[in-house]
């Protein structure tokens, strides 16, 4: 058994990975990968390749795979430590960073290091005591996080001048600080906001991070099944490739050199946003709101269901957890959510209530002709699993998937800062300036 830990281990990989960067750029740099349309332009970007990221690559058809690894593949290969019956984050976590299954021996040493890197400066804590209850968790999340940076490691190295060629080792420092933290974070805002504001019991070494996540929340409702949802949903939210609001806006945050703190706080600024992670919280009060205007007796009832649909889109809203940028399929993240759900509780009238929808919503979007995508994202399942385990309180929801997302875009930003990717700067045009080009450009078809 190897004896290095993650960071050792990524030293030794980098001169390798760097020298093929460079010799790639040299041989192929000049190569022309593709071309833009205007309806690209125009169209938030979507489909310009543009962005490097190695941890996850998302195909349209067949989702998400993690360094080329798909959902149940990771299922499969990811090992099981400390009773787990899910995979775990920081399993998926050192898969991302190095592009290697880690041994059981070598999760269990993640686990013991996040688990050690958790105590909160007394500021943040102050700090999220006195913040009013009624601010939503994500903006009090964001503010904790942006708070940590007095503890940022990076940020003072870079100020005592520190070489380029440290700034990974800064930047790997204060992303597992950051990861470490934030199940406290999370805890206390949990339990300030939604309990009696007591005091988070300290991290157990022993325990994997999801079950102190667990522990932090306070959540003891059949343990073992939560703690194994908590894994699978911290697994499947990590990473999904680099184009999405919250990895995005981490990485350009990061590129011009703010410290990790700052530039997740910024991702999580995204992920609060209704179209991005905060559908889960939609997805959620959508079903209840639905439960009470059709009544429990209807839920299965699919011409009930279809109606309420159309009110829904009739209204101009969107059907949320429905519909997504890149994706044309179900999501395979929305898939392993279900199975879950039919191997534990497939009785639970939220579970069917889901089921149901998912019979009739691609039908109802595809007539309602305006999604290029009808199928489910991952957001239109996660909320009933949480709320099996009495997590009810929607408007935490994305805090968990916050906590997820730091996995996936802090194994990026080890990588950015180890590979010296530069600062992001893509050129803007004005629409004057688009009809110019367009016109100079254009061809009859
Ligand atoms: N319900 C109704 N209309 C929808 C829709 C839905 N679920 N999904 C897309 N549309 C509409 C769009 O609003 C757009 O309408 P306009 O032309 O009037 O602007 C049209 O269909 C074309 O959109 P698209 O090209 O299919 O989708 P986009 O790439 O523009 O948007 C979204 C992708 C995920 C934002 C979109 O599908 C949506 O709003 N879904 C509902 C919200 C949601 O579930 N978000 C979570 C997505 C997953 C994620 O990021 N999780 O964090």
């Amino acid at each position: 058994m190897s004896s290095l830990c993650l960071k050792d281990i990524y030293a030794n990989e980098l001169p390798g990975q760097a020298e093929r960067l460079k010799g790639f750029k040299k041989e192929y740099g000049h190569t022309v990968i593709g071309q833009i349309t205007v309806e690209q332009a125009l169209g938030g970007m979507r489909g310009i390749t543009g962005m490097v990221w190695e941890g996850s690559v998302l195909d349209p058809e067949e989702g998400i795979k993690f360094r080329g690894l798909s959902i149940p593949e990771i299922r499969q290969q990811l090992p099981r430590t400390r009773g787990a019956q899910e995979p775990q984050p920081e399993a998926l976590f050192w898969l991302l960073l190095t592009g290697k299954v880690p041994t059981e021996d070598q999760v269990s040493m993640l686990s013991r290091d996040l688990a050690s890197r958790a105590e909160l400066p007394p500021h943040v804590e102050q700090l999220l005591n006195n913040v009013p209850r009624d601010l939503h968790p994500m903006a009090q999340f964001s503010m904790a996080i942006t708070a940590l940076e007095s503890e940022s490691k990076f940020a003072r190295a870079y100020l005592a001048g520190m070489p380029k060629s440290e700034y990974w080792k800064y930047t790997y420092e204060d992303a597992m600080d950051l990861l470490g933290k934030l199940p406290a974070i999370a805890g206390k805002i949990y339990r300030n906001v939604f309990k009696d504001g007591s005091r988070i019991p300290p991290m157990d070494p022993n325990a994997d991070y999801s079950e102190n996540l667990c522990r932090a929340l306070g959540i003891t409702q059949q343990r073992d099944d939560f703690h194994d949802l908590i894994r699978l949903y911290l697994t499947i939210h990590a990473d999904h490739e680099g184009g999405n609001v919250s990895a995005h806006t981490t990485h350009l945050v990061g590129s011009a050199l703010s410290s990790p703190y700052l530039a997740f706080a910024a991702g999580m600024n995204g992920l609060a946003g209704p179209l991005h992670g905060r559908a889960n919280q939609e997805v959620l009060e959508w079903l209840l709101k639905l439960r009470d205007e059709v009544g429990a007796e209807h839920m299965a009832d699919k011409d009930v269901i279809r109606a309420y649909l159309w009110k829904t889109l009739n209204s101009g809203k969107v059907v949320p957890g429905y519909g997504h940028a890149v994706l044309r399929k179900t999501d395979p993240r929305y898939t392993v959510q279900r199975q879950f759900a039919q191997e534990r509780f497939p009785e639970y009238d939220m579970f069917k209530l889901v089921s149901t929808i998912y019979e009739v919503a691609p039908e109802v979007l595809t007539e309602h002709g305006k999604t290029r995508n009808p199928w489910p994202n991952v957001d239109a399942h996660s909320g009933i699993l949480l709320t099996y385990y009495g997590l009810d309180q929607p408007s935490f929801y994305t805090v968990l998937f916050g906590i997820s997302r730091c996995f996936g875009v802090m194994a990026q930003l080890i990588t950015d800062r180890a590979l010296g990717a530069p600062i992001e700067r893509p050129k803007s045009l004005s629409t004057d300036k688009y009809i110019e080009l367009a016109k100079r450009h254009y061809v009859k078809l």
